[in-house]
């Protein structure tokens, strides 16, 4: 273990819980943004299975119209803000250090401050909403839908303070990231690894510098219009008057449409680290991969306006975003064919984290690809605000970004407990899952096509949307199951797993070559770095010790 021994006195601040509250060591606070995230993840997921309910059959009344319009506002916001965004950072803290050879993140503090921003900012959120579902909080929560529209967001349609209870939230969340973003901008370019070039650094962790410098641009207007809109209803200014009701959904989607490849490139980053290693083969196409991954971050800043091709924009505007939005599926495409290329020909060591990653490939694309089709004007004039936008952004969000967290979760994992996950039950985890998740949002193109509006609480019996709303539901349910599966797997394994070593996998990458858990400084000599499999190389000099490293 460490070299460096702490006296009895201050034994408190290695165990306990107040050595938890107090950590600034980026492995604790990974893990404490991985558990605290996940809980956001099964909140909201719950609230997904109760909407889902309610549109099991045509005229079935649950929750009434108000609380339908809170529940899907918190899912969306939870899914996304709570889950997807921060789970992903948490990744991040925990092993973008470990992947670079350092020993902490550059601002250790501040990497604390974001943390316990986060939880609190989830805990305003969640406990708004639940102090309204108890009756306590006139009004309820935010029912304002996660994109907080005006004029439907403003004092006169949302009187209620729960409104500005979620708004708060959100801004401390957005405070949150920046910090976390320039926190891992300056430790991946002021701490990397002796030898480790800018063709060396690790997948994830050049998707993470991109991500990070996505999120220093953008979630700072976000931010700003919240805090905008927080005083155009409590100061009486008029930054969001009806007459200049569309700058909000500019600011909003300036924000939102990169805040999907915030979610997406980590998610990438995931699947990029995994491939190469469980295909046995080097990642194909190294430098197309890192030159999409920035092409991806740069233009994503450019196409936000497709949302907004309803709202009576120029004509010729709108022609320029839809012409950007269909090249971001160029850089996009380059990653698919890079991945593909890195499993052909290779021995596929096909467990449960190459599953994840297989989930992956197989959702996003459908995804990108009806995503490619929205964006022509005339066609998105028709699908707007329909239930395929639902099944074109849970296939990229969910079937990209959740299942790329969950190959991270089976590949990282046992670095993290030390102990291997179950591969059987997490290949019923993986099919149940991918099963359920398309059982739940396929039939959602169908029914957007058969023009079923998003965001209504329930539907008459004459419009042929039976069959597949109810196909959705029972996918849901699956969906769920999986998820406990996954979670009982993971409780078993912290007891029963078999011992992951050091390197369960064969790896790449720093991390796989400390201890399972890492010791507290990570690293007991900083590592040199000869190539961008650093791992590999140091396994192949000990079991050839004739063989130089590289
Ligand atoms: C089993 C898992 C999930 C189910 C069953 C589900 C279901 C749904 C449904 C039915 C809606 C539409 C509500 C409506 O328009 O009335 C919805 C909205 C939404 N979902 Fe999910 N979802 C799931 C997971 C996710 C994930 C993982 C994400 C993001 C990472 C996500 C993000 C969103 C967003 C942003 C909205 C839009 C909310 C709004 O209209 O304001 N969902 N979800
Ligand atoms: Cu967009």
């Amino acid at each position: 273990m460490a070299s460096v021994s702490i006296p009895a006195r201050t034994e408190y601040l290695r165990h306990g819980l107040v050595s938890w509250l107090a950590t600034v060591d980026h492995k604790r606070i990974g893990i404490m943004y991985l558990a605290s995230t996940f809980v956001f993840f099964l909140l909201s997921g719950l609230m997904a299975l109760v909407i889902r309910l309610q549109l099991t059959a045509p005229g079935l009344q649950i929750v009434n119209q108000d609380l339908y319009n809170q529940l899907f506002t918190m899912h969306g916001t939870g899914m996304i803000f709570l889950f997807t965004i921060p789970c992903l950072v948490g990744f991040a803290n925990y092993f973008l250090p470990l992947q670079i050879g350092a020993r902490d993140v550059a601002f250790p503090r501040l990497n604390a401050l974001s943390l316990w921003l986060l939880i609190f900012a989830g805990v305003v959120m969640e406990g708004g909403f639940l102090l309204g579902i108890l009756g306590l909080l006139p009004g309820g929560a935010s029912n304002a839908a996660w994109t907080a529209y005006v004029p439907l967001s403003n004092k006169q349609f949302s009187p209620q303070i729960g409104m500005d209870i979620w708004l708060l939230g959100v801004v401390l969340l957005g405070i949150s990231s920046t910090l976390g973003a320039v926190n891992f901008l300056v430790t991946a370019y002021t701490m990397r690894a002796q030898g480790m070039t800018i063709w060396r650094i690790p997948m994830f962790v050049w998707a993470m510098i991109v991500t990070a410098a996505m999120v220093l641009i953008a979630t700072p207007v976000l931010t700003a219009a919240l805090a905008m809109l927080i005083a155009d209803r409590n100061f009486a200014t008029q930054f969001f008057n009806t007459a200049n009701a569309r700058l909000w959904q500019h600011m909003f989607w300036f924000y939102s449409h990169p805040a999907v490849y915030i979610m997406i490139l980590p998610a990438m980053g995931i699947v990029s680290e995994i491939l190469p290693v469980f295909a046995r083969k080097p990642l194909f196409g190294l430098k197309a991969v890192v030159v999409s991954t920035i092409l991806i971050g740069v233009l994503g800043f450019t196409t936000w306006v497709h949302h907004m091709f309803v709202s009576g924009v120029d004509p010729i505007v709108e022609r320029f975003f839809m012409l950007t939005t269909m090249i971001i599926a160029v850089p996009t495409g380059v990653k698919m064919f890079n991945w593909l290329f890195t499993m052909l020909g290779g021995s596929l060591n096909l467990k449960t984290p190459l599953l994840m990653c297989l989930g992956f490939l197989s959702t996003f694309v459908i995804g990108g690809l009806t995503g490619v089709i929205q964006a022509l004007i005339p066609l998105d004039m028709q699908l707007h605000n329909t239930y395929w936008v639902v099944a074109h952004f849970h296939y990229v969000l969910f079937g990209g970004s959740v299942f790329g967290i969950f190959a991270g979760f089976y590949y990282w994992l046992p670095k993290i407990t030390g102990r291997l996950l179950d591969d059987k039950l997490g290949k019923l985890h993986f099919a149940l899952m991918w099963v359920g998740f398309n059982l739940t949002f396929f039939p959602m193109h169908f029914l957007g096509l058969m023009g079923m509006p998003r965001r209504i609480a329930t539907y008459t019996a004459d419009r042929g949307w039976e069959l597949g709303n109810l196909i959705a539901t029972i996918g849901a349910f699956m969906v769920a199951v999986s998820v406990l599966i996954f979670m009982v797997n993971f409780v078993r394994s912290l007891r029963h797993g078999a011992r992951a070593g050091n390197d369960p996998w064969e790896g790449n990458t720093l991390e796989w070559t400390v201890t399972s858990p890492p010791p507290e400084h990570n690293f007991d000599t900083l590592p040199t770095v000869e190539s961008e499999r650093p791992a590999r190389d140091l396994r192949l000099a000990a079991s050839n010790p004739t063989v130089p490293a590289h």
